[in-house]
């Protein structure tokens, strides 16, 4: 009933689930995707990266690819998928970005659920509430996404399909899982998992839970990146009834993030508490196969500037406590027709967020940073997809909207006695006609409290895929895009200059604006897949122009109050104003691999991603630098090996705007192995960054940390050699 279309999917899958699939045949994972879901990724033909115990047969569509569990998320993991990358501001808080594009203009979704943060800063990322160890695969979408992905798919999509608990329709109680154990050197990190599921007839318990926490870890000539120590715990299960035409879930997860660095922020994470819980089940009627889903997810952070760094000023210490409270559906149907498949559906959010700064030492001091936010997004969609000859066609169409309300603001700077500020007589002697800290403060708040803040935007998506089959190996892959992207609630709402800002980590403050424009992106992507027995091949090249893209800009006369303020309050001489402004993305990237013989097989990726601004003559910020990686893995009955080099250019073309600093290229080794002792006993060890390369990943932040070993704006460090172990037993 449905029809691949090749290259637009990649699908990471967890070893740990190829691991307990050793007797079932290389494609049950799909199969099983296919049963448990029938749209989606499924219905396009995705590449398995998986690991296999037995890999003689060796299947074209395949290749290997690292995915290590025992780390504390899943952003790592896109590192072998051509395109992605990731914006690291700590070791928890991996941001993903594809093609250039990162934080809201991304749809990342568990489980088809938009998954929405607390964190102003998104310190919580959605990746950050996946487990890797009940992780099932990952998708990528590659090309144009589909817009039945999610609600905002303008930079690309990912999806991670979670472990579910499984029924196997036998009356005998049934029960197996996984035990894991992991650490790394460098940081001296330990994660102890476990995931057990029980079934029996029709209804099945999958439970699990998982603990890691490591120290700051060191760069290749050991310095110290202080703070990356972390700490998070996770717990969940997954509950369901099965029945030959319906099944019904529920599911419940809990994330809580202790004390975790974030040293390209201002502050660290002191904790993030969440709760996750949806049901979801599928049916059919009347031909129709329907699939819904109900969550709800509740979020409480705080972060501070003083617990896990030097703060030798009490006058400054912050705390800043955040919380985000979602609602989330979706609900699809779909049939086979005689013109073609066709999926209709709706989906939506309503998001909460409330985010307060205060100082421990000072009770008065007091910042209302977001106060009842509200971003709602409801999405309705249709979706077509048919085969002529030797081309598939998927057509897709989706109206949304995005509704979003903020409350009144107050901030304790408005009642400050102008001669408490201090200030005056910093600001160079001008001090006759400065107007005071409290006086800004109150401009500000009452510019905002006065200003209409309930703002709504209605966009259309539109997404086309074709892919024609040139030759028995060659096919190729056209999509066209039209996406928006409605502001997010920071780009709107921050009213006081802060560094709230979706984890841009360059250093700036900046102030909202509640009328800013969606952004619309008009996308083209073209790729060609080439693939025989023993070589696959898939360069793909790419073209948007963005209207209204969202970029901080320098503040003009009407905004003298927060410059004023930015430079008092935070030293900032750059403060920016989200505006909407004209930029264009472009670049090609590649995967592919070549079987020398079935032991040995050589894979590679490049990435290349350019992103300008269209109305002045500038960069856009943090964009990956031209990079890649190039590995070679042997295959044995029960071992198997991999060498990678990992490499990346010189970033040059960087933001002038946001002050953004060059960075240097660098190549670094990484080795693994893994050997399977019997069918339930499997041990996984390698060394990251063999060679104990000092560098500096151009998308990993500059330190704001000071009084450590990196001087602050410095670009921070990456981790240094280490080596790792993970081993698992399943039963
Ligand atoms: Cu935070």
């Amino acid at each position: 009933m449905t029809f691949p279309i090749k290259p637009i999917a990649l699908v990471i899958s967890s070893i740990l689930l190829s691991g307990s699939l050793f007797s079932v045949n290389t494609f049950a994972n799909n199969t099983l995707d296919a049963n448990n879901s029938a749209k989606d990724i499924d219905d396009i033909e995705v590449i398995t990266i998986t690991n296999q115990r037995h890999h003689l047969a060796i299947d074209s569509n395949e290749s290997y690819a690292q995915g290590k569990t025992t780390e504390p998320d899943l952003s790592h993991w896109l590192l072998s998928i051509p395109g992605a990358n990731v914006n690291s501001n700590g070791p928890v808080t991996g941001i993903a970005q594809y093609r250039g594009l990162f934080g809201d203009r991304i749809s990342t979704t568990l489980d088809g659920q938009a998954v929405i943060g607390a964190g102003p800063n998104s310190m919580d990322t959605p990746l950050s509430y996946s487990t890797p160890l009940i992780v099932d695969s990952m998708t990528v979408y590659r090309g144009i996404a589909p817009i039945s992905a999610g609600i905002n798919t303008l930079g690309g999509a990912i999806d991670v399909k979670m472990r579910k608990a499984e029924s196997y329709n036998s009356q005998k109680l049934a029960i197996d899982g996984d035990v894991q154990v992991g650490s790394r050197s460098n940081n001296n990190a330990q994660t102890l998992s476990s995931v057990i599921n029980i079934a029996k007839g029709n209804i099945a318990g999958l439970f699990y839970g998982n603990v890691q926490k490591g120290d700051s870890m060191e760069s290749g000539d050991n310095t110290q990146i202080s703070p990356t120590d972390f700490a998070k715990r996770q717990f969940g299960t997954d509950l369901r009834y099965v029945r030959d035409d319906s099944e019904t879930g529920f599911s419940y997860h809990y994330t809580d993030t202790q004390d975790s660095g974030t040293p390209a922020l201002p502050m660290d994470i002191e904790y993030i508490y969440s709760h996750r819980a949806s049901l979801d089940g599928k049916f059919s009627l009347a031909g129709w196969q329907a699939d819904w889903l109900l969550g709800y997810t509740d979020a409480d952070h705080g972060m501070t500037n003083f617990e896990m760094r030097l703060n030798s000023n009490p006058e400054k210490y912050r705390r800043n406590n955040a919380t985000g409270i979602t609602t989330n559906y979706k609900f699809t149907v779909n049939k086979e027709f005689l013109f073609g498949d066709i999926e209709l559906g709706l989906d939506g959010y309503f998001a909460d967020h409330d985010s307060v700064i205060t100082n421990p030492m000072n009770a008065m001091f007091e910042v209302v940073n977001f106060n009842e936010v509200k971003d709602n997004r409801f999405g309705l969609f249709a979706q077509w997809q048919e085969t002529f000859n030797d081309t598939k066609v998927q057509l897709g169409v989706r109206l949304k909207r995005a509704e979003s309300d903020a409350g009144e603001v107050a901030t304790s700077m408005a009642m400050m006695m102008p001669m408490n500020s201090g200030m005056n007589s910093n600001m160079g002697g001008m001090n006759a006609t400065m107007p005071s800290m409290a006086d800004l403060a109150k401009d500000l708040r009452d510019n905002f409290n006065n200003t209409d803040r309930s703002v709504s935007d209605t966009n259309v998506d539109i997404a086309l895929s074709t892919e024609t089959q040139l030759s028995a190996d060659l096919s190729l892959y056209v999509g066209l895009g039209l996406k928006n992207r409605a502001p997010s609630y920071q780009e709107r709402y921050l009213w006081t200059p802060m560094e709230s800002t979706g984890g841009l980590a360059d250093g700036n403050t900046y102030i909202g604006d509640i009328n800013l424009e969606s952004e619309t992106a008009y996308q083209a992507d073209i790729g060609l897949t080439y693939q025989t027995q023993k070589t696959m091949i898939a360069p793909h090249v790419f073209y948007q122009n963005i209207d209204n893209y969202i970029q901080g800009t320098a503040l003009g006369m009407e905004d003298m109050s927060a410059k004023m303020m930015a430079q008092m309050m935070a030293g900032d001489d750059n403060p920016l104003k989200f505006t909407n402004v004209d930029a264009k993305l472009y670049g090609a990237d590649v995967n592919g691999h070549y079987y020398i013989n079935d032991q040995i097989q050589l894979s590679a990726i490049i990435s290349y991603v350019r992103g300008e601004r269209r109305d002045i003559n500038d960069n856009l910020y943090r964009i990956a630098p031209l990079n890649g990686q190039v590995s070679a893995s042997y295959f044995s009955e029960n071992w198997s090996a991999n060498l990678a080099l990992v490499m990346a250019g010189a970033q040059e073309n960087v933001s002038l705007t946001n002050d953004e600093q060059e960075s240097a290229g660098y190549g670094i080794v990484n080795i693994d192995a893994q050997y399977y002792f019997n069918n339930s006993l499997t041990l996984r060890a390698g060394v990251d960054n063999l060679f104990d390369k000092e560098y500096q990943n151009h998308l990993g932040g500059y330190n704001r940390v000071k009084g450590g070993e990196v001087p602050v704006m410095d670009r921070l460090p990456a981790e240094g050699m280490s080596a790792w172990a993970e081993l698992t037993y399943s039963f």
